[in-house]
Parts: structure tokens; sequence; C-alpha cells
């Protein structure tokens, strides 16, 4: 093959076939220079007589990842995603893509307008369009359910799922996979297709029907599944015209939605969050060339709640798992429980038997403390017992490995009073996972005053391969996460108090977009286990906060929550949630008691009252240095407390409303409710100054 580089496409030619690679890494994202090379190779492929056909193929691990998310901002220069795709459609010789890796976005479309589609077993296929706000604009929206069928093409387009190679295949979306040589596999297609009347273009097939009442479906599904998010919404419109209007008039107007929704608030908020999430995994003052510590074996020490989700979550990353418990007893019922786990992820259909078993035989219980020597990381999950824990990982400290990193999973202790009962403080941290460990996407990694750049890192790396975000954070009291949620309880609270009742609370912050407010949110949690907690933060809340003593009242009532059937709310056998009139009469003696009259309270109050306390303690975390970035206050609230993504985050939110703004609100509240709640944050304060942002 006689090979000249031509940008960013590497241009090569077997007999009759060009082969054009895009060589962009990481990603392949079509920069400039690739669609530039891309129009430099369909030149060549129009030109030369002696050429028949071409092969879009790739280098690096993905085919591509799309559009380059960094020239959104700025003016796009020529040649267009869409004039490529267009030549490549209207092409008299016959292109195919070899696909190797994921094709995402305009990368997918770039396949989709080929004439055919070849890829490996491992290749993967997705336009995530939607999960950036915006939906494809390069013609996914016309090409792709012409190939598949609408209802496949609508959950790639309006959900942005990954189909494999395997179901790729099976609904039309590849031609072939090819067995060993991809690119090999790829020319002989190419050259297949270039025989008279072989050559099928996407674009004259058909559109498959999309009636009224399909789409009514699917704009309630989305509606419910993606409540308040637009993109999904005019994925279902797009696809109602495409199929009634003629191709090349559809291809413009999907592209002009795309347009659209790039310039609007969600769109931004949401290309926000995949930056800040890109921004968490960079630590703060650590080089980029540390190597994490490899992690094969892992010992868990408590077997309670917590020590079972991590255990589950490392079990399932393909880590062995050392259970260690004080009694036998204890232990059978963890190993239970894990095994119950599993037992229903079988029966949805998640895990096989198989991959169960698999699971459950790299997990070791025991009673023996020396059963963490070998591992490369334990991780202590007992209860908050500053005592019981520095015995405990003293112990450990004692049989480890000199190397081995050990962690705790407290949420509220001093980091640095457990970190004195280790020989090895440059090897302990705190991982601070949320309940259920092995479903909750988030982990704050805690970094003690000794922890080593290594420890870090391996931490955050660990939490990557258990499929979470990790954001790590200094260790104040609280950290980040329950220090600013504890922030939005007290306000809550307050806010019964002054007249408001749950139900007004709750609707308010789920109009707003929380999936579930706060205190359905307690019932679910336990009104026991926020007593308790309540009971241990005691000594630091303030004279009014500890006279907020609701949940203690429902408590004493005998209402714990979901599980006893009372707390908030009432709930029905079927667990159907409803007001319950006790719970108005037990706050109308709580405010009588300490002589409070209750008013009407707007619901405008309850948003900002319960907002701006989250904003004013994240503006204060990243002023104190223990957030080392406001982008991460974000992904710790959209990951971990499920604040909406379309909004970007309680700090993006903010930045947007205006610095000014805010400023005169907590003002506001300071005077009404108290200076010692929204006294504003001096970031805050110096930011509105300069009409900054809290986030970039
Ligand atoms: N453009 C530019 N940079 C990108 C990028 C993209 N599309 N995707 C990733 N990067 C950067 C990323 O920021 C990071 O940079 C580095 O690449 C490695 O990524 C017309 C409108 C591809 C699955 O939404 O889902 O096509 O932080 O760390 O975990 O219809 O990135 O190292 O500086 O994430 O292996 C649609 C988004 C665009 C794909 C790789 N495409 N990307 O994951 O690595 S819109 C997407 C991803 C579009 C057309 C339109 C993932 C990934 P840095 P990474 P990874």
């Amino acid at each position: 093959m006689n090979q000249h580089a031509k940008s960013a496409v590497l241009v090569s030619r077997t007999a009759t076939v060009l082969v054009a690679e895009i060589d962009n890494r990481p990603v392949n994202a079509l920069s400039h220079s690739v669609r530039a090379g891309l129009a430099a190779a369909l030149d060549e492929l129009e030109r030369d007589d002696g050429i028949e056909a071409m092969v879009i193929a790739s280098r690096g691990k993905l085919f591509s990842a799309g559009a380059d998310i960094t020239e959104f901002g700025s003016e796009m220069r020529e040649p267009f995603l869409g004039e490529i795709v267009a030549r490549l459609d209207s092409s008299p010789k016959p292109v195919v893509a070899a696909i190797a890796g994921r094709a995402m976005g305009g990368g997918l479309e770039l396949a989709l307008a080929c004439h055919g589609r070849i890829a490996n077993s491992d290749a993967g296929f997705a336009l995530p369009e939607v999960k950036l706000g915006i939906l494809p604009g390069s013609g996914g929206v016309v090409r792709l359910p012409r190939l598949v069928g609408v209802d496949p093409a609508l959950t790639m387009i309006a959900e942005g799922k990954e189909v494999s190679a395997a179901a790729a295949l099976d609904c039309g979306l590849i031609d072939r996979l090819a067995d060993a040589n991809l690119q090999e596999a790829a020319v002989s297609f190419a050259a297949e297709l270039a025989s008279p009347g072989a050559l099928r273009r996407a674009s004259t097939l058909p559109f498959p029907p999309f009636d009224r009442a399909q789409q009514e479906e699917a704009r309630k599904r989305y509606a419910k599944k993606y409540r308040g998010r637009e993109a999904p919404q005019r994925a279902v419109e797009l696809f109602a015209m495409a199929a009634v209007t003629p191709f090349e008039e559809a291809a413009r107007r999907e592209y002009e939605v795309c347009r659209e929704l790039l310039s609007t608030s969600q769109s931004r908020a949401l290309r926000y969050s995949f930056q800040a999430e890109k921004a968490a995994r960079k630590i703060e003052n650590i080089p980029d060339n540390v190597e994490p510590l490899d992690i094969a074996r892992a010992g868990v020490a408590g077997c309670g709640t917590m020590g079972r989700g991590i255990a589950i979550a490392l079990l399932d990353a393909g880590i062995d798992v050392a259970l260690y418990g004080r009694k036998e007893a204890s232990l059978a019922s963890a190993r239970e429980a894990i095994a119950k786990t599993y037992a229903s992820a079988v029966k949805r259909g998640r895990l096989t038997e198989d991959a169960v078993q698999g699971r459950l035989s790299r997990l070791a219980t025991t009673t023996d403390i020396s059963a963490m020597t070998g591992c490369d990381i334990v991780i202590e999950t007992i209860a908050e017992d500053l005592e019981a824990k520095r015995e405990l990982i003293s112990a450990i400290d004692n049989v480890a490995n000199d190397d081995t990193i050990i962690v705790t999973n407290t949420s509220f202790l001093d980091l640095e009073a457990l970190a004195t009962a280790t020989s090895r403080p440059k090897n302990f941290a705190g991982m601070h996972f949320f309940n259920p460990a092995n479903l909750m996407k988030l982990v704050e990694n805690v970094r003690a005053k000794n922890s080593s750049a290594k420890t870090l890192v391996t931490l955050s790396t660990l939490a990557q391969r258990l499929s979470k975000t990790a954001v790590t954070v200094g260790a104040a009291e609280g950290f980040v996460a329950n220090r600013m949620l504890s922030k939005r309880t007290r306000e809550a609270l307050f806010l019964l108090q002054d007249g408001a009742t749950p139900a007004q609370v709750d609707r308010v912050l789920t109009e707003f977009g929380f999936p579930v407010g706060p205190f359905a949110l307690a019932d679910m949690a336990g009104l026991d286990v926020l007593a308790a907690t309540r009971a241990a933060r005691f000594d630091g809340m303030s004279e009014r906060e500890r006279g907020a003593d609701i949940v203690e009242r429902l408590v004493e009532a005998g209402r714990l929550g979901r599980k006893s059937g009372e707390g908030y709310y009432r709930y029905a056998s079927d667990g159907r949630q409803s007001e319950d009139p006790s719970v108005a009469e037990l706050l109308e003696n709580h405010r009588r008691e300490r002589g409070i009259s209750a008013r009407q309270i707007a619901d405008e109050e309850v948003l900002e009252r319960c907002l701006l306390a989250l904003i004013n303690e994240g503006a204060n975390l990243v002023d104190t240095g223990t957030a080392a970035r406001g982008s991460d206050i974000d992904v710790v609230w959209t990951r971990g407390f499920g604040f909406p993504t379309h909004l970007g985050g309680p700090m993006f939110w903010a930045s947007e409303r205006g610095l000014p703004f805010i400023l005169d609100r907590l003002k506001h509240y300071s005077a009404t409710v108290g200076p010692e709640f929204f006294a504003p944050s001096e970031l805050i304060d110096r930011l509105a100054a300069e009409n900054g942002r809290l986030v970039g």
C-alpha cells in the first residue's frame, strides 16, 4: 500500500479501493482536520477513475466519538459534517464504514451515510447527543429509522442507548461482522458493492410508519422518564416530521433543530456536566503521571449494610474480596444477603447464574483479621464510633502488607484522628460510599493531610473500575455531600416549623427536578437512622436546629418511615404514599410549644430557601478548599443526590441565575430566617461584585 497523510485522515489504496483512516486520537472526534481530510478523500474517490470504492476506517480505540465538542462554542469551519455526509450518500461509487470500537454521534452518522457497514464484534453504536441536550444533526434521525425501524431508532436517539455489534447486526444497523481482519473484509465488501445494482442507500428506503398513537405513547413515556427534558420530546417531534417529509427537506429540518437545541440552557448545562465529570477526575496538586496501585484483592472490614454493598461493587468489578466480620453469624447473614442481591439480578435478567457463581467464588468471609494480609486495599466499614474504628484500623495496619492502602468509609468522623491509628499515613484516606453502595454512582474520596498522590490516584481509578464517579474532597466535617445535604435538611425542617407541609416541600423540589423530595427521601432512609445522625451532630448544631426536633418526635410516635408504614407520610400496604393528618397535628403541637405561628409559605420561598442553603454552603466549601472546584460540587449533587443534570448542579444553577441575584436573596433570608444560616458566603460576596461565576 502506498500511503500519504492528509491532515487527520490517512489515505491509502489497494488496487481499486481507497482506504481513509480517521486518526485524531484520543477519540477520533470529527474536528475540522478530520472533516477536511474526509472531504479530500472524497475528492480523490470522485476524481480517480482507477478507484471503484472507498472504505472509511479508523486508528486508535474508537471509530469516532462524533462531533468535536470543543468546537461547539465557536464558529464552525467548512467543510461541515452535513456536507460530507451528503456527499457520501450521493456518491456514485460505494463507500463502506469499517467500525472498530465505538461509533458515536456524528461518527455513527458518517457510517449511516455509507452504503455498507461492517464492524468488529466488540464495536458499539450510539447517538448520545440527547445526553448533551441536543439531537443528531447530520442525518441520524432521517437515516437510522429507515434502516432499523422506528422503535429501536427512537430508543437510540431519544434515550442515547448504546447498541452492541450483535444487536446492531440483528436490527440491520450494520450489514456484517468481520471475523478477523476488519479492514480487509471492508475492502472486499466495498468491491462487492461496486458491482452493478449492489449499492444501497439508507436515504432511498421508506421511513417506517409512525402514527399518532405511537407518537403520543412515546411523548408520554419520555415525559415521565426524562421529566423536564426538552430533547427527548423534540426527538419524537422530529420522527413524526421525518415520517411524512421528503428526505432532503427532513434532513434540513433535523439540522435546524440540532442547532436550535445547541443554544438552549439545558444543552449548556448538560455539556457543562459532561466536562465537570471529566474535570473531577483530575485531582488537585497531583502530577498527571502518577500510576495507581494495581488492585486485585480487596479486604472489606465490617459486614453490615455498607460492607455488603461495597463487597458487591468490588466483586462486580472483578476484584477478589475478603470480607471480615467479628462474628460467624453476621458473616453468614452477610453472605446470604449478598447471594440474595445476586439472585434478584438473575431474576431480572441482569446477570447469568454462571456469572453469579463466578462472583461468589471470589468472595471469602472470615473472622480472622490476618486475612487482610495480601489485600491491596482494605476498606473499613464499621459503625461510626471513633474508638472502635481506630482499634480496627490499627489491627488492619498490623497485619497488612507495607504498601496496602487502608481506607475508612466514615461519613463524618475526624479523618486525621483515624489516620493516626495507622503507621502508614501516606497510604491512608477516606472513601465515602453512599447506601446502597453497590448501586449509588457517587464516591467521595477524602484526602487526609498525609494521603499520598499514589493513594489518591488509586482510589480514583478504583472508583472508575466500580463504575462510579469519584470526587476527591478535603476532610471537613461531613465532607461535601453530607455537609451540604444537612443544610438542605435543616432548611426543610425550618420550613415545616414556619408552616409548610412535607408534601408542599417535596412537591416543590420534585417540580424543580429532584427525583424525590427530602421528606419522602427521609422516610426511605428511616427516621430512626436520621435521628441518630442528628444526635451525632448535636454538639455542632445551633439552638434553632436542635429545637427543630421533628424527626425525634416522629420516632417517639413510632413513625420510622416506610419500614414502619408511617413517617412523614402514611404508606398503604402496596407502598402508596399519602398525607397523614396526625403529622399535621404533630407539627402544630411542635409549633405551639416553640411559640411559632404558622404562615402560608409561597412555593418560591420553599425552593429558594432549600437551594440557597445548598449554594451558600457549596460556596463556602470551595472558598475553604474542601472542594477543589465549583464543578466538583455539581458532580456530587447531580451524581449523588439527583439534582437535575439539565440544570447543571447548584453551583451552575446559581451562576446562571447570576450571583448578584443570589447575593440579594441570601441577604433577604439572612434578615428573615437568620444570619447564622444565610449570611452570604464571602466567595459569593466577592464574585457578585464582579458579576463572576462559581463555575467556569
Ligand atoms: N469531542 C471532543 N472531545 C471529546 C469528545 C468529543 N466528542 N469525546 C470525548 N472527548 C475528550 C474527553 O473530554 C477527554 O478529554 C478525552 O476525549 C477522552 O475521553 C453532528 C452534534 C468517547 C465514550 O457525546 O461519551 O456528534 O478530559 O476521558 O472514558 O450529530 O468521552 O482527556 O482532556 O471520556 O474512554 C456526540 C461523548 C457529540 C461522545 C470515551 N458524542 N464522549 O470515554 O474517555 S455531538 C458524544 C464520550 C455530535 C452530531 C453531533 C466518551 C467516550 P480530556 P474520556 P473514555
